[in-house]
């Protein structure tokens, strides 16, 4: 790690590295049960084998309504392997509401931050939130609540509070260009537009994709996450080079809002 950041973790990205299934940390995984779990769903939790590295920051993945944990599972490993805990949960019920995920995922971190038995491998400072349809709107309500978070990513986010004036936390809206159940133009575009103009925030829309989309393996979604929490729950700049300039339109990316440079 670079002796200018001391919160740096894995070898120097490129293109390929962000892209690939898996990145270099090998990793673990430990179940925590719904018995166990005082707030939420419980959940399994992914995590780089090694403590040569010392703690990771730390992100908690929400599914979305009528949704299980194994929606969202793809992004256990594919995320831990990059040097991050990565929890992906279930929620206390399937039909729960996003400000209820909202606080399913702070409840989630606390558990994972003070009682997981990976807690000591966790940096509890550099924590962030993701989480699909109602688990993206969720995401946005926890940033809301605890505003010391570093990250935030909602996939095809849903909610029905179009404004997010009260966000600190960087958040990238992850929409898709065909999904009609949150569509972009009602969701993800007036969330990212809401957000304060001085905050750290990037809109991607997926091109050619649906709602659903983020709950099976998806490399355009996982590169872009991975330099998010890279960039701000590691400050990491190395990872910046994929951020700004604003990527352009491409195959699978019909749009990309940004404010680059970064600032925090
Ligand atoms: O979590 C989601 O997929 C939210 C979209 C939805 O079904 O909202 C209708 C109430
Ligand atoms: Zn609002």
């Amino acid at each position: 790690q670079a002796a200018d950041n001391p919160y740096e973790r894995g070898p120097a990205p490129t293109e390929a590295s962000i892209e690939a299934s898996r990145g270099p940390y090998a990793t673990s995984r430990t179940s925590v049960s719904s018995l166990v779990a005082s707030g939420f769903g419980g959940g399994t939790i992914h995590y780089p084998t090694s403590t040569a590295d010392g703690t990771f920051g730390a992100v908690v993945v929400s599914p979305g309504f009528t949704a299980y944990e194994s929606s969202i599972a793809w992004l256990g490993p594919r995320l831990a392997s990059q040097g991050f805990v990565v929890f992906t949960i279930d929620t206390l019920t399937t039909v729960d509401q996003p400000a209820s995920r909202g606080r399913q995922l702070l409840a989630a971190l606390d558990y994972l931050t003070e009682r997981s038995s990976v807690r000591n491998r966790v940096d509890a400072a550099r924590l962030g939130v993701m989480g699909h349809s109602m688990g993206g709107g969720g995401s946005l309500e926890a940033a809301k609540s605890r505003t010391s978070l570093k990250a935030a990513i909602p996939l095809t986010g849903w909610n029905l509070d179009k404004t997010w004036p009260e966000l600190r936390t960087p958040t990238l809206l992850v929409g898709a260009d065909g999904d009609t159940v949150a569509p972009v133009s009602s969701h993800s575009e007036p969330f990212y537009e809401s957000l304060p103009r001085s905050l750290d925030k990037a809109y991607l829309e997926l091109r050619g994709a649906s709602h659903f989309t983020p709950n099976t393996s998806d490399t355009t979604i996982a590169k872009y996450s991975i330099s998010w929490l890279k960039r701000f729950i590691d400050d990491d700049t190395r990872y910046e080079q994929f951020l700004c300039p604003i990527p352009r339109p491409s195959l699978t990316i019909a749009e990309y809002r940004g404010t680059c440079p970064h600032s925090s």
